[in-house]
């Protein structure tokens, strides 16, 4: 059994979208980041970054003590060589380099982009112009770097992996993140193959049941506990 300290964002549904693909058991244990249960001393002592998703293998490989993993794609990479399945094995180097290329490009460049373009669009307390513009621009990049590689395969390294599914959660919010598909024909495509796949689903539907889709805005609470963090937020936990 695979614990998913979880809540339904576009890094926790990278790891459910692995789990109902690869048909493995999993309980989606919820870390409610607005209420600042990122903190609590057992979650950090599994995840000291203090970010969900962070997963307990109670079953791993080498038949040995649970092992706990943090980092969306770290998990992503653990998983894929725990079944064997959306990350091609070390024996395959030009298959497995490709994976896990874009699988780090999503990592350090389409993440962390989109979370900063939603934040200056969606959350910042001021209207900040410069902000905005200069995130969804480098979004826009992205997109058209994705554009460009999915004009010559279906999937971003060529078969279905883990690449594409730590990619999907943070463009299936384009249009929060003022974007348009208009230009990007090809990534329009992907996305709907990528939606059309029942596990894509059933690990959409996992996370409503945690929590529904938010209709209002963030409360006074919530923003001081997300945007208000300092190295003294985690230094102040004690176990
Ligand atoms: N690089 C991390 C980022 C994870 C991350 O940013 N998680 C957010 C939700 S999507 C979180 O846990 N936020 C809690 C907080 O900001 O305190 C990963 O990919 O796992």
């Amino acid at each position: 059994m695979i614990d998913v300290h979880y809540w339904p964002t576009p890094n926790g549904h990278k790891v459910t979208i692995f789990l109902e693909e690869a048909g493995l058991p999993y309980k989606l244990v919820p870390v409610n980041i607005g209420k600042g249960e990122q903190f609590t001393p057992q979650f950090l002592a599994i995840s000291p970054n203090n970010r969900m998703p962070a997963i307990v293998d109670h079953a791993p490989r080498d038949g040995g003590a649970p092992i706990s993993v943090f980092e969306s794609g770290a998990i992503l990479i653990y998983l894929g060589e725990k079944t064997g399945k959306f990350l091609p094995g070390p024996d395959k180097v030009r298959a497995r380099k490709e994976v896990i290329e874009w699988l780090m490009w999503q990592m350090g460049g389409l993440g962390p982009m989109s979370g900063q373009a939603g934040h200056f669009l969606n959350y910042a307390p001021d209207d900040i112009p410069y902000g905005k513009k200069r995130y969804t621009q480098e979004v826009n990049r992205l997109y058209g770097v994705m554009n460009k590689r999915l004009a010559d395969c279906d999937y971003l390294a060529g078969d279905y992996s883990i690449a594409d599914m730590a990619s999907y959660p943070w463009v299936a919010i384009w249009k929060r993140l003022n974007q348009t598909m208009d230009e990007f024909p090809h990534l329009a495509r992907w996305i709907e193959r990528m939606k059309a796949r029942p596990a894509v689903d059933r690990a959409y539907k996992a996370g409503e049941k945690i929590s529904p889709p938010r209709t209002g805005g963030m409360s006074e609470e919530e923003r001081k506990i997300l945007f208000g963090q300092t190295a003294a937020s985690v230094a102040a936990v004690v176990r």
